[in-house]
């Protein structure tokens, strides 16, 4: 890709505007970034860029600026339905996300994850898994540290591995993962899609460019992954944990099997340390996709076998007076909460915070069965109040140390404190870590 002398607007310069703007300055492209914030919030940012010559639009997004550049990358958290994005593909200006912008530098194999839940987590696992068998490894996307770091790195590789989110794959032409995977599928992010189809389609993308040289590791069990995965072009490998495969991976009575081409691996899982069904599903799915980028099979159950669950993630902080306390605030959705429920008996359940627009009501069946009180915190605690406040002992606290101090009172011995708030954090904190970290500091305070 010719960089040299083009003019590139890239657009939103948090982590992944920075990144996009230094590698395309190393490589000679004419570079303004723009943000709607102002100077003063963007000073980290900005000290990061000085001295490359890169211009900058703050506080506003100049439409004459969209329409006079050559290539346009778009960060993650800006909307495709921005005005002068809108303007700009009107007039025939090329617009790329940063994954599409990393992945033209990209030349060893690349497995992307997508999902719902579980892609930090299954990330993680396959990226411990090439590097315990020996391989150069680069894990980024959005776990955190954009791919683009890696083309700006220049390290040698052998297999990159990429969480990818809807909001980067809105932007792709010709991403194409030699292995993709879609966990799951469940509402979310319904402030950023008109419905719940275009969210789907949006990560259907993932497989847009495969074709049946490449591999797409699909939820056997999960009726809309299935039901989608049936016109793509990549070949299936599906996992599944309700049910046999001829080809693919499945687990069965304490044993997950590997099957591919007639050949056959067999792991036992009982001393697994990772807790959950969700995450026998995680386990797969990397285990799937390590094996068929060429992996050994010893190594990758070594690896699987040892894997410690992630922060934030079901994490268990302390007990007090016979109640388990447990925190996971990464349960940004319902379908991360309907594991989290599946898990306990006879829950005090902390939930709320930023409302993403999606339905409460497919909790209700849990609610009803596994809640006895439930605490509701945040903007979306009204909404929540109507939607499931009917079947369970339900109340409101204005913190969340309230909520904790509430949930104390009310949780007899043997009970569980769960805080899995089916929200994001953004209306109370800075994001999901600060939010669990005050969980912790308040139960330890208790
Ligand atoms: N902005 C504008 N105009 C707009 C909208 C936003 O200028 O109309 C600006 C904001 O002021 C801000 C920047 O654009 O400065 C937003 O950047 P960003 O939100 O893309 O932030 P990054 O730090 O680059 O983080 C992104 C991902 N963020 C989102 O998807 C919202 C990170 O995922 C990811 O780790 C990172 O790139 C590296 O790849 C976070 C996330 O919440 C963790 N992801 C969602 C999720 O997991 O549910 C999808
Ligand atoms: P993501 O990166 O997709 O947000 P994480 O691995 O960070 O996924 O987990 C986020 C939340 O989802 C946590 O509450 C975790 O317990 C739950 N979770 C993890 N894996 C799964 C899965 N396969 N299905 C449903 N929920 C899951």
């Amino acid at each position: 890709m010719q960089l040299k002398d083009k003019k590139v607007l890239v657009v939103g310069l948090a982590k992944t505007g920075v990144a996009c703007a230094r590698f395309l300055a190393s490589k000679g492209a004419l570079v303004t970034v723009t943000d709607m914030r102002n100077e003063a919030a963007l000073g980290v940012q900005l000290a990061e860029l000085a001295g490359r010559g890169i211009t900058r639009e703050l506080e506003r997004h100049d439409e004459a600026t969209f329409l006079a550049s050559d290539l346009i990358v778009v960060s993650p958290g800006v909307p495709m339905d921005l005005p002068q994005l809108v303007a700009a593909q009107r007039t025939g200006v090329e617009i790329i996300s940063e994954i599409e912008l990393a992945a033209r530098f990209i030349d060893v194999p690349l497995a992307a994850i997508t999902g719902t839940n579980g892609k930090t987590t299954t990330t993680t696992i396959l990226g411990a898994i090439f590097k315990h068998n020996g391989y150069n490894t680069f894990v980024g996307g959005n776990i955190g540290n954009p791919l683009i770091e890696l083309a700006e790195s220049r390290q040698v590789l052998d297999q990159v591995v990429a969480e990818v989110s809807s909001f980067q794959l809105e932007w792709i032409t010709t991403f194409r993962p030699t292995v993709a995977a879609l966990l799951n599928l469940s509402e979310d992010h319904l402030d950023r899609y008109p419905n719940y189809q275009a969210y789907i389609d949006a990560k259907l993308r993932i497989f847009e460019n495969q074709t049946k040289d490449d591999f797409a590791v699909v939820n056997r069990d999960d009726p809309l992954v299935w039901q989608h995965a049936q016109s793509l072009k990549a070949s299936l490998f599906p996992f599944s944990r309700r049910m046999e495969l001829a080809e693919g991976i499945f687990y069965k009575d304490g044993v997950i099997t590997y099957r591919h081409d007639g050949h056959e691996e067999c792991f036992p899982t009982a001393a697994i340390r990772l807790q959950g069904v969700h995450n026998l599903e995680n386990i797969m799915a990397a285990t799937a996709c390590a094996l068929l980028l060429g992996c050994r099979p010893d190594e990758t159950f070594e690896t699987v076998l040892t894997f410690e669950a992630l922060h934030h993630r079901m994490e268990f902080v302390r007990e007090v007076n016979g109640v388990s306390y447990y925190e996971d605030s990464k349960a940004t959705n319902v379908g991360s909460v309907e594991k989290a429920l599946e898990s306990f008996t006879d829950i005090t359940l902390i939930a709320g915070g930023k409302d993403k627009g999606g339905a409460y009501a497919p909790l209700a069946p849990l609610i009803r069965e596994r809640v006895r009180h439930l605490v509701l915190i945040g903007e979306a605690a009204g909404r929540m109040e109507q939607e499931l406040g009917m079947l369970t002992d339900t109340r409101r606290a204005d913190t969340l140390e309230d909520a904790v101090r509430v949930s104390a009172e009310i949780t007899a011995a043997g009970g569980t404190v769960l805080m899995s708030p089916a929200c994001s954090s953004f209306d109370m904190f800075r994001d999901y870590e600060e939010r669990a970290q005050r969980f912790i500091a308040a139960v330890k305070a208790l």
